[in-house]
């Protein structure tokens, strides 16, 4: 089934034409509403005028997560704060969150997205959708429960955690779709095996999985353990959340929705467009967004996009899957952590050195994160009562900036390898697994 045929199965030429109205109109918008935006354009010399088709793009300047940052809060909402109907965030390097606002057009767009991705993937009105990524300033919990409501289904607003729970409902609520982490999917696969409960009494059927890089093996291990078709769910907060991009009934790649949000592969080093087909550098402008428009954006994701038309006869670019980042951010269980936000936390206790390190690894499909911590001389002690409430304050601490909760391990001083030059600040095992 295809949601929007219109805009899903349009020729080539006719969608090129689209976008390039729709980007006129939104460099319209972020030059006259925008100040950030006006200043790098006047900087590159060029004026909304300069924007007639879609392959004047490349004369607008870049913006990147640096610049979220850079206008923290609402420095770059197109749209006044009266018009802002919701607001959603993801972690940034120096712990301040990365804004998006939403206008109510914003919202219905955000929904329509979302339905033709679980529309391709074979879900309808019919269908009970248990949502369990997690719901808060993440995008992934309140844009499928979006997704899911707009197609008509019923949805179970779950959110992550509480396994048993989880297992619970999906069996008597008979859910048919499942959204989450392709980790988390892991896990509850193993706890569905656990609970005894044979599989023929599950009705599940599709999984709607992204928020993290996933591989072929692990898709193959899900629709065994779970017995179900396993779809790839791709997006990010500043472009939208999840809604992006999904797989359709062929898992051939994963279809963009360019009427809403224009592709570009670039280098990621010197910004200039690769050849067709390449690898590189994923670049998102939104083309239909009110409250927060992004133009050129730099997503540092690596992949590479594919025009030819699809078997199930979207004519939509298909993106390769996500290689990885070009930056140092980690996901975790889903959550993006970045070692200098570790860094902040530990700075910031006194009985603390800055000598630490991320172990990052897969156990039991499920991830694991420490963090080991040098203790100043003058603190380091044997009372293990100090050492146990020093240990709870530290976990506290980096939950709360991070939104994911370490296993948090003391060590001695000096003991953490020293370097002279860059320091290794991670050991990420799953890498090798
Ligand atoms: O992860 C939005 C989302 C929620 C997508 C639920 C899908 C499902 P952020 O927290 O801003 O937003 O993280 C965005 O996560 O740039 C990619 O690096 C990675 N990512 C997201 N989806 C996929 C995917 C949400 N399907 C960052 N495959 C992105 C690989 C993904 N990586």
């Amino acid at each position: 089934m295809i949601w929007n045929e219109t805009m899903e199965c349009m020729s080539r030429e006719d969608m090129r034409k689209l976008q390039g109205i729709r980007l006129k109109k939104t460099v319209e918008r972020v030059y006259h509403n925008c100040e950030p935006y006006r200043k790098r354009m006047q900087e590159k010399g060029i004026t909304p005028t300069d924007i007639q088709t879609i392959d004047d793009i490349v004369k607008l300047p870049f913006t990147s997560k640096k610049d979220l940052r850079d206008y923290y809060p609402f420095g770059l909402l197109s749209s006044p704060m009266s018009e802002i109907v919701r607001l959603q965030a993801s972690s940034g390097t120096t712990g301040k969150p990365i804004v998006v606002g939403y206008t109510r057009n914003d919202l219905n767009i955000w929904g329509e997205v979302g339905a033709r991705c679980f529309t391709a993937y074979g879900l309808g009105k019919n269908d009970v959708v248990q949502v369990s990524y997690g719901y808060g300033l993440f995008t992934g919990g309140l844009g499928a429960h979006g997704a899911v409501e707009t197609i008509g289904g019923a949805v179970i607003p779950m959110s992550s955690g509480n396994t048993e729970k989880q297992i619970m409902l999906m069996h008597d609520f008979g859910a048919v779709g499942l959204a989450c982490t392709p980790s988390y999917a892991l896990y509850l696969a193993d706890a569905l095996l656990d609970s005894g409960i044979p599989r023929e009494e599950f009705k599940l059927k599709v999984g709607a999985f992204g928020a993290e890089p996933w591989t072929e093996g692990m898709r193959k291990e899900l629709e065994e353990k779970l017995g179900i078709k396993a779809y790839d769910l791709y997006g990010l907060t500043e472009i939208i959340g999840p809604g992006v991009g999904h797989e359709c009934q062929h898992q051939n790649g994963t279809h963009l929705c360019e009427d809403h949000f224009y592709p570009e592969i670039v280098h990621p080093e010197t910004g200039e467009p690769v050849p067709p087909g390449e690898m590189g550098e994923l670049v998102f402008s939104t083309i239909t967004k009110d409250g927060m428009p992004l133009l050129r954006f730099r997503t540092r994701d690596l992949t590479s996009l594919d025009y030819s038309v699809c078997t199930c006869g979207r004519t939509s670019v298909r993106m390769g899957r996500i290689l990885g980042r070009c930056d140092d951010m980690l996901i975790i269980r889903g959550v993006n952590v970045f070692p200098s936000q570790v860094e902040s936390v530990i700075c910031e206790i006194p009985q603390l050195e800055p000598h630490y390190l991320l172990i990052v690894d897969r156990i039991n499909n499920l991830d694991t994160f420490e963090v080991q911590v040098e203790m100043k001389e003058d603190f380091y002690s044997d009372e293990v009562s100090k050492m146990l409430d020093l240990r709870k304050q530290i976990a506290h601490r980096l939950q709360n900036v991070l939104g994911i909760s370490p296993d948090v391990k003391l060590v001695e001083p000096r003991s953490i390898e020293r370097s002279q030059g860059k320091a290794k600040r991670v050991i990420d095992k799953r890498i090798f697994k």
